[in-house]
């Protein structure tokens, strides 16, 4: 049985979800954070001390993408994920890692600014930081017109990638992301929320109060 090591409120949500989802059996071992961090003891389980990690075996796994295409791999059958062969696998493959490696670090740019850089905005680059992540969202937003799925016209393992820059995070993130001009993103992130799974997924990994109000 796979465990998730979990920090609560934190990218292993991506984690609990996908194993939900799929309707796997997992083991979950919950941490809370220390202040905005994880705790030390969570260097016992990986040397970087981040989360997520999982265990499956004698596997021990962290980053969030690369354990949702492990669990794919491995125990999905195919589920979740777009094949070679379709039409929409290039489109699956960008949207699976810009969520981590285009928007995440551009949105956790901007915040870490915010958070340590006083009178930020005073600041002459600033602007164009801010500019930056306007347009990540103008393009997210453009990108889901017409759309429900991000990536494909069924839900894939790049919207459990995708969602989490817009539910938890936004608690880490004040005064940087205001979505109120980006009607497609909301109703995206809505159906996304309101799936059983996801809603099983965040119950159990954060507990109902900790995550309803902030969706
Ligand atoms: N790219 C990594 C990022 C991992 C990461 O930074 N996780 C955060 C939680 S969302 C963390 O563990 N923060 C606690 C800390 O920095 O001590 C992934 O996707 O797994």
């Amino acid at each position: 049985m796979i465990t998730v090591y979990h920090l609560k409120r934190s990218r292993s949500e991506r984690i609990a979800w996908l194993l939900e989802e799929l309707d796997l059996d997992y083991r979950l071992e919950p941490y809370d954070r220390v202040e905005r961090y994880a705790p030390d003891s969570f260097r016992l389980i990986h040397p970087l001390g981040r989360a997520p990690v999982i265990r499956d075996g004698d596997t021990v796994l962290a980053e969030s993408g690369a354990i949702v295409q492990y669990i794919l791999g491995r125990h999905a059958g195919g589920c979740l994920s777009v094949d070679s062969h379709e039409a929409s696998y290039a489109s699956y493959l960008y949207w699976f890692h810009y969520a981590e490696a285009s928007l995440m670090l551009q949105l956790l740019r901007e915040s870490t600014l915010v958070r340590i850089v006083p009178e930020v905005d005073t600041h002459p680059g600033m602007a164009k930081v801010r500019a930056t992540t306007r347009e990540h969202l103008d393009f997210i937003d453009q990108s889901l017109a017409g759309k429900t799925f991000i990536a494909s016209d069924r839900f894939t393992a790049a919207d459990i990638m995708m969602l989490f820059p817009f539910t938890t995070l936004l608690e880490f993130l004040p005064g940087t992301l205001d979505l109120a001009r980006y009607a497609n993103l909301r109703s995206y992130v809505a159906q996304l929320t309101a799936r059983p799974a996801y809603i099983r997924a965040m119950d159990r990994a954060d507990g109902p109060q900790a995550w309803r109000a902030s969706v």
